[in-house]
């Protein structure tokens, strides 16, 4: 498998659950702005919206897409526990969390990416629109659970793990949700998690 990916981007979800499944892949780092990867390819050709994540399987089919190429994963080894069996509850939790991951949390982002100066008040309103989407994962996580689906860890851990991990690089405080604090802290540390980070060049190998 091949992962295009843009260092701490949100296709680091998908490298992180490459690590977790101990799934074989290469790595493609990808200039979006350029269209153009590292490997010396078009990535217009390959993924024409132009966005990574963009996973190629062994058969060259791409995937793109967080909730669809994160499932794929977790579904190449079902017995990982990544994902829910297809067809229970326990399922559709997990497309209703990758989903309001993807678009909520992750878009409410969009305006401090989207390279345009921001006044204060456009900045206070963007901030609100993070500070709402944190409140749910902070309600979801209110009953104890260590993961968004329960004590047991799934995809949509790595997909909301990156997403919030942004906030701290875009200088959004996440004090007012603790237990969301502590959630990242807790996918932060686990070996996968750390691997991804220090490949993709976010962070030192720890001692
Ligand atoms: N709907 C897509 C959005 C992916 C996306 O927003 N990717 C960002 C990085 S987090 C990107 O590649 N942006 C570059 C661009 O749009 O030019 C998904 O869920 O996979």
């Amino acid at each position: 498998m091949k992962l295009h990916y843009k260092p701490g981007a949100c296709s680091m979800a998908s490298h992180i659950i490459l690590n977790e499944l101990g799934i074989p892949f290469d790595l493609d780092k990808t200039d979006t702005n350029a269209g153009k990867t590292e490997a010396g390819g078009d990535f217009l050709q390959i993924s024409p919206n132009g966005y990574v994540p963009a996973l190629i399987n062994d058969d060259g089919e791409i995937f793109t897409e967080n909730p669809a190429v994160l499932q794929y994963l977790a579904d190449q080894s079902p017995d990982a526990g990544l994902a829910p069996a297809h067809g229970t509850v326990g399922r559709v939790r997990l497309q209703e969390a990758l989903n309001f991951v993807s678009s909520e949390l992750h878009k409410s982002f969009g305006p401090f990416f989207s390279g345009g100066e921001m006044d204060d008040a456009r900045r206070t309103k963007v901030e609100a629109g993070v500070a709402r989407r944190a409140a749910h994962i902070e309600r979801t996580l209110a009953d104890g659970r260590d993961y968004l689906l329960g004590d047991t860890y799934s995809v949509v851990d790595a997909y909301a793990f990156v997403v919030l991990n942004w906030a701290g690089f875009v200088g959004v405080s996440l004090d007012a949700h603790p237990k969301t604090q502590a959630y990242v802290a807790r996918v932060a540390a686990r070996p996968a998690t750390v691997k991804a980070m220090v490949a993709e060049g976010l962070m030192e190998q720890p001692a």
